[in-house]
């Protein structure tokens, strides 16, 4: 029987930093163990923004958001060195310490039922040869990536920008899937569900649903391979949901479950979690509430500077090449600017390679500070639908969607 590697490489280099890591025990999954080798440690930059990094399988050490379910951020830097986040690197996100640890390729099966004509059971090699595989780069973002940077501050993962990461995916579509179990007339949604948990069987299990044109689109994918391997474990082995330019949420991992429905998913996590304000801007006034909520949806575009850390130094007259990413629902980015005054003046930046329209596209400008004193650098993207970054941050209760103009200080001397 072979199983998927739980351990990082040579234990004697790391240091057991935690016994058990998830109640886990208690549907049947022996826990899961964190490594680090140092006491390292990063600060995201707002208040209370000092985290632990540490190792866990599979994973190069990553910011600690919580042990218990593992929810770890990568290290913003990452972002800098590829357009491709590498898979030791990718941010992982869990509802429920109830986690597979360890998972068994041949015997793992994908169930197919409900508004169907034939229910079908697919092994792993099943659904390896059910179509041709399809590569796609997609970022996947969670919801609250950059929470922690909201004012006022709101409840939920403070966390910096690193709840994002861009692989290139390798799976069917799901369509083919859906062909082959052949979809009857009156299905309206299709919901999935994945091995992982709540750890005493009484919470909401974590499922998701897409409506039946967005399942038979061509785009959403059942993958098993990211960056040319197969998928960590945490970030969802063997097989994942992709959704591309949709926020995380519905990229549920693990995937044992998919249910052609012919009213409405009624599950927990769709419906009651992960809402904005249902108006344009999807905000309400700081502080306040809204009844009217609607799900998270499609990602709005974003651009970061990734070259340049908040508080960095710049000799005067020196000229340096900024680079940086950018983002949108799947449009592709038509354009990004950048100011070096506070948002008063814009530059033009080079796009550089494009790897599709729902990856990460890499821009560039080259910069002579020709004055001394602190910058304040902002990068702004326009993305392909013409959608602009806000200057101006808006907000909303659960910290959602964040997609302002961000701004980096550096010194020049
Ligand atoms: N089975 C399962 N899938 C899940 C989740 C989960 O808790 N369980 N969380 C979702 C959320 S909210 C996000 S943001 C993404 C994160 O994907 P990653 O952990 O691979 O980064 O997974 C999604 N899929
Ligand atoms: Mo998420």
């Amino acid at each position: 029987m072979t199983q998927t590697p739980l351990t990082t490489g040579n234990r004697r280099r790391f240091l057991q930093i935690l016994g058990t890591l998830g109640a886990g025990a208690a549907v049947g999954y022996p826990a899961l163990r964190a490594f680090a080798d140092t006491n390292q440690r990063i600060a995201l930059p707002f208040e209370n923004g000092e985290r632990d990094l540490l190792a866990f399988p599979q994973k190069r050490p990553l910011i600690v958001q919580t042990m218990r379910p593992p929810q770890l951020e990568t290290p913003f830097s990452v972002f800098n060195e590829g357009l491709l986040t590498p898979n030791d690197a990718f941010f992982v996100r869990y509802h429920w310490s109830g986690i597979p640890t360890s998972i068994d390729p041949a015997t793992y099966q994908i169930r197919i039922d409900g508004k169907v004509n034939t229910p079908l059971t697919f092994t792993l090699q099943e659904l390896k040869r059910l179509a041709d595989p399809i590569d796609l780069v997609a970022v996947n973002q969670c919801s609250g990536n950059s929470r922690g940077y909201f004012v006022p501050r709101v409840n939920g993962g403070q966390l910096g920008h690193g709840a994002m990461g861009n692989a290139r995916w390798t799976g069917v579509p799901l369509k083919k899937v859906l062909e082959k179990a052949g979809v009857q007339a009156g299905a309206v949604q299709v919901s999935f569900d994945g091995l992982d948990q709540p750890p005493l069987g009484d919470g909401p299990d974590f499922g998701k649903a897409l409506d039946i044109d967005h399942a038979l689109n061509g785009e959403v994918m059942l993958a098993w391979g990211m960056n040319g391997e197969d998928l960590p474990l945490l970030n969802g082995y063997p097989v994942r949901l992709i959704v591309p330019g949709y926020f995380g949420t519905c990229w549920v991992k693990h995937v044992t479950g998919i249910h052609v429905l012919d009213k409405p998913y009624d599950g927990y996590w769709l419906n009651t979690g992960y809402r904005v304000p249902d108006n344009e801007c999807e905000c309400v006034p700081p502080g306040t509430q809204t009844d009217r909520l609607r799900p998270v949806g499609q990602y709005k575009v974003r651009s970061f500077l990734t070259s340049l850390s908040e508080g960095a130094t710049l000799p005067f007259e020196r000229e340096i090449v900024l680079r940086g990413i950018a983002f949108d629902q799947g449009y592709g980015i038509r354009n990004v600017a950048l100011s070096v005054d506070g948002g008063q003046t814009w530059m033009e930046t080079k796009l550089g390679q494009n790897l599709g329209k729902y990856s990460f596209r890499e821009w560039t400008v080259a910069f002579r500070p020709a004055r001394k004193g602190s910058l304040e650098i902002k990068v702004r993207a326009e993305g392909g639908s013409g959608e602009i970054q806000p200057m101006q941050a808006s907000w909303n209760p659960s910290g959602y969607k964040r997609n302002a103009v961000e701004t980096t200080r550096v010194n020049v001397i």
